[in-house]
């Protein structure tokens, strides 16, 4: 699907539109994909055979993707680290319906019921440690881009939090990479966000797009969400910069934890390879996302 195309699918992941809102030409190619309906009133709404599994997303998404859908899978990265090689231009895509084993940061448990959207891209291009790890703002910036685009304003905390409006966590990012010497020869990104999920089912602090929007059809969201990965991943000073337009750290008095000593200070900017400045009263100390356990606004 092309970008417009991938960017309806997505508005109507919550419920139908006017067709009046879409382009003639658009409303037309995807009926003829069979990726929408429209109704007698006008109203454009998600193709019913449109389900969250491996067909759908066949559908949805370009050739490029080699997609590995599961019902129930450990861990959706896991699957992604142990995919037979990618050509250049290919990317793995594995998802699930439900993780039994999701994994965060240091190997932290995430919560995975159905309903949720728990994906991992994979990409054998090799590239140095720094742009490889620039796919974790780009993959956080995304989920802002397609959960916006549903209608959820979401906000982004350092390092790899999607935080909902009323300030739960709605999404999170796990960058996996292996690399050889000094080169990263895989990377799996992943991502889980709370989409059509009952709040009751998850964490405490975490929350859900279905909490803001009712029912929501995650299926809507995947090309959105993956074309602005994409773009995003292409271009390290944009990443950067919308980034911190979304970031709610940023100016904030916070509290880090690394392994081995926790910090306080003022978070004042971002650096070219997603690590965090804080002013320390005085001094300046900069964190690297990987090294921080936790981080909480004073
Ligand atoms: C993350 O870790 O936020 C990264 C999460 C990445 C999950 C995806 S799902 C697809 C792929 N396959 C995997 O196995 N993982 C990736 P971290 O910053 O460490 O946050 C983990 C903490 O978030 C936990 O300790 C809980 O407090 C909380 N948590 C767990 N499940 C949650 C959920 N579903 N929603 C919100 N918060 C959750």
């Amino acid at each position: 699907m092309d970008h417009a195309g991938a960017r309806v699918l997505c508005r109507l992941a919550a419920g139908p539109v006017s067709a009046a809102t879409v382009p003639d030409r658009l409303v037309r190619r995807l009926l003829t994909r069979s990726l929408v309906t429209r109704s007698a009133a006008g109203e454009l709404s998600l193709h019913e055979s449109l389900a969250l599994d491996g067909p759908s997303l066949r559908r949805v998404l370009s050739a490029r993707y080699r997609i590995r859908w599961f019902e129930t899978v450990e861990s959706t990265n896991a699957v992604g680290r142990s995919m037979s090689p990618l050509a250049r231009q290919q990317r793995g895509l594995v998802g699930a319906v439900e993780q039994r084993g999701g994994r965060g940061r240091h190997d932290r448990e995430w919560t995975s019921p159905p309903g949720g959207l728990w994906l991992s891209v994979v990409d054998d291009r090799p590239r140095e440690p720094s742009t490889a790890w620039l796919d974790q703002l780009a993959m956080a910036v995304a989920v802002t881009d397609a959960v916006d685009t549903a209608g959820v304003d979401a906000t982004l905390k350092w390092p790899n939090d999607v935080v909902g409006p009323t300030g739960g966590k709605l999404a999170g990012v796990l960058l996996e990479g292996q690399s050889r010497g000094d080169t990263v020869e895989r990377s799996v990104c992943g991502v889980g966000i709370n989409a059509d999920v009952d709040p009751t089912a998850l964490p405490p602090g975490a929350t859900s797009l279905a909490e803001h929007l009712g029912a929501v059809q995650p299926v809507g969201l995947v090309a959105w969400l993956l074309a602005r990965f994409e773009t995003h991943r292409q271009d390290r000073q944009a990443t950067l910069e919308a980034w911190q337009r979304r970031c709610s750290t940023l100016g904030e008095a916070v509290t880090v934890w690394l392994t081995d000593e926790v910090i306080e200070g003022v978070a004042t900017s971002l650096e070219d390879d997603g690590s965090l400045v804080l002013d320390t009263g005085g001094d300046r100390r900069t964190i690297r996302p990987d090294a921080c356990r936790r981080l909480r606004v004073r």
